[in-house]
């Protein structure tokens, strides 16, 4: 049993006519979008006040469901330091959210008074600086969803700016700047990312211009708002070699969202985009996929039997970490205690783990489905990558690794040692390739392409580990709350005998390498089940028993 679409939580299932209960789930509300107009006022109001909360910042919402279907919409909120809202906040946001329809007005009423009573001496100055930028994808009912955003952030008395359609990233980006006093212009967007490519492929006078011939990657846009944005960054990036092929770019009478395209079908089904002439492609060609509000990417190679060799985020990890890490082993005498860590999920193809331990001489860390769960957990680290297996992620560089990077430059210039200062300057440059609010699908492009460009034998992309056999299933059942897991989703608390059962199955496998979870699904209405082992057929044997056990 499969489902095809996200749906919303209801508190009563039975009852068709009962209230939509939202849930702020793995990544931000998300439903149909005819449902959404009075929690867009909402989550406006609520973004209006975290700004306010923090004595008049900017904030951000951005109208989007991401990989979803075209007709379901939601909304993200982005804190003033560009990251996403606080998890311990999510609850907030949630009773607000499914406070009885109609009754939106006094409910931001009470949510404005509560703000002033809260901080009454600082409440008329916060709201005069406060602001909140909203943002939107090329989904039909964003225009819409966007107006009503707008009004809830008027309702608190606090400036609405509206930023158009952006990616998601993009959205994020221009809150970090604008908190920082940094320009957030779309145009800066593109100049700073451009000039970090720039700088980052850029030769010695030494080096050999013959060797490089530039790069082109064929980018499948999902038929969404990456589609307008890469073409902008592509011109950006044009005059340093770098071309962009855009298709599916969402301007076709054809044109879908996410629909048989973009980074979620390619990564799922392991199948070339069903339009935009993938087919054609001569064998080899390096090509992206990304989402439909380019917060993810999966690179792949076609293949001659028409396939792809997939490289999806558990490959782009490795290649950025272990990049990173010869750059820090490179710079070692004037770079010290400076560690490079990974950040996966249960997800994580078990030929990753094993191949990032041993490189980097430590297990990547495991934590819950979401990027929330990722990031905060990869700012614990020096630089820290994380990536989700279907191509959320990034690398983030604490302000200590920058701060000590910056140093050691000066180090190793005053030194002469050119091979550490090279190494050192690729750590500098590449962290202005990076969005460094959220993972960023144009960003990572970017970043890849210039690692790719930068290394002399450049690593033939996803050949650094062959994957294991692995199956993702949905699994609809009666009330997929009652599932409950521990241990980084790895292992099931309740309903009781389920783990036992799986264990049972996974040892009747008779396979070393053979690994199983069950978890509720936070943005669909179903189980996911995860199965890999060292064959294909032990992968389906599995797979169809935990699915009668969880059934
Ligand atoms: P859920 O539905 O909680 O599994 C899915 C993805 C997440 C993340 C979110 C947000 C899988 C297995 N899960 O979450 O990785 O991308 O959607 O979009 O791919
Ligand atoms: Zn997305």
């Amino acid at each position: 049993a499969t489902v095809k679409h996200a749906k919303p939580r209801r508190e009563d299932d039975g009852d068709r006519s009962a209230p939509t209960r939202f849930a702020y789930g793995t990544a931000g509300f998300r439903t149909t979008a005819t449902a959404l107009r009075s929690t867009c006022f909402r989550a406006g109001a609520f973004a209006a006040a975290r700004a306010m909360a923090h004595g008049g910042k900017t904030t951000g919402m951005v109208v989007t469901a991401s990989h979803n279907p075209a007709s379901d919409n939601g909304v993200k909120l982005v804190e003033p330091s560009g990251g996403t809202l606080p998890m311990a906040l999510e609850g907030v946001a949630e009773m607000l959210a499914n406070a009885e329809d109609g009754d939106a007005e006094t409910q931001v009423r009470a949510l404005r008074e509560a703000m002033a009573t809260a901080a009454p001496a600082d409440a008329a100055s916060a709201n005069a600086s406060a602001r909140v930028f909203v943002a939107r994808d090329t989904r039909e009912s964003g225009r819409a969803l966007a107006d009503a955003t707008l009004a809830g952030v008027h309702a608190m008395g606090v400036e609405a700016v509206d930023r158009g359609i952006a990616t998601t990233p993009q959205l994020h980006y221009y809150v970090y700047c604008a908190n920082v006093g940094a320009d957030d212009s779309e145009r800066a967007y593109y100049d700073r990312l451009s000039a970090g490519y720039a700088a980052l492929t850029e030769r010695d006078e030494d080096e050999d211009e013959d060797d490089d011939h530039g790069a082109t990657v064929v980018i499948d846009c999902a038929d969404g708002v990456g589609g307008v944005k890469l073409s902008s960054l592509g011109e950006a990036v044009a005059p340093y070699g770098l071309a962009f092929d855009l298709r599916n770019r969402g301007d076709e009478p054809t044109s879908s969202l996410n629909d048989g395209v973009g980074s979620d079908f390619v990564q799922k089904g392991k199948t070339i985009p069903t339009r935009g002439g993938f087919e054609n492609l001569p064998a080899g060609t390096r090509c992206v996929s990304i989402d439909g509000d380019a917060d993810r990417l999966v690179y792949f190679q076609t293949t001659a039997a028409g396939g792809v060799d997939l490289v999806d985020g558990d490959q782009l990890a490795v290649l950025i970490a272990c990049w990173m890490n010869a750059r820090v082993k490179e710079a070692a005498p004037y770079l010290n205690d400076i560690t490079v860590g990974v950040v996966q999920t249960a997800y994580a193809n078990g030929a990753s783990t094993e191949f990032l331990t041993r490189e980097l001489g430590a297990a990547p860390a495991c934590v819950p489905t979401g990027v929330k769960h990722l990031h905060h957990r990869a700012e614990e680290f020096d630089i820290g990558v994380y990536f989700e297996s279907n191509g959320h992620g990034t690398a983030l560089f604490s302000p200590s690794a920058s701060k000590a990077i910056e140093d050691a430059t000066v180090e190793a210039l005053v030194a002469r040692d050119m091979p550490a200062v090279k190494a050192l300057l690729a750590l500098t440059n590449a962290q202005r390739v990076i969005n460094p609010s959220v993972g960023d699908a144009m960003s990572g492009i970017l970043l890849v392409e210039a690692i790719l460009r930068r290394t002399v034998k450049a690593p033939r992309l996803g050949s650094f580990y062959k994957d294991l056999p692995s199956r993702q299933t949905k699994v609809v059942v009666a009330d997929r709350t009652k599932i409950q897991t521990f241990d980084a989703e790895r292992r099931v608390a309740e309903p009781e005998g389920l783990q036992d059962a799986i264990d049972a199955i996974v040892r009747a496998s008779n396979d070393a390498r053979c690994r199983a979870f069950v978890r509720p699904s936070g943005t669909e209405d179903c189980v996911r089940v995860y199965v890999e082992a060292s064959e294909e057929t032990r992968v389906e044997e599995t797979t169809r028993a935990i699915v009668r056990a969880v059934e």
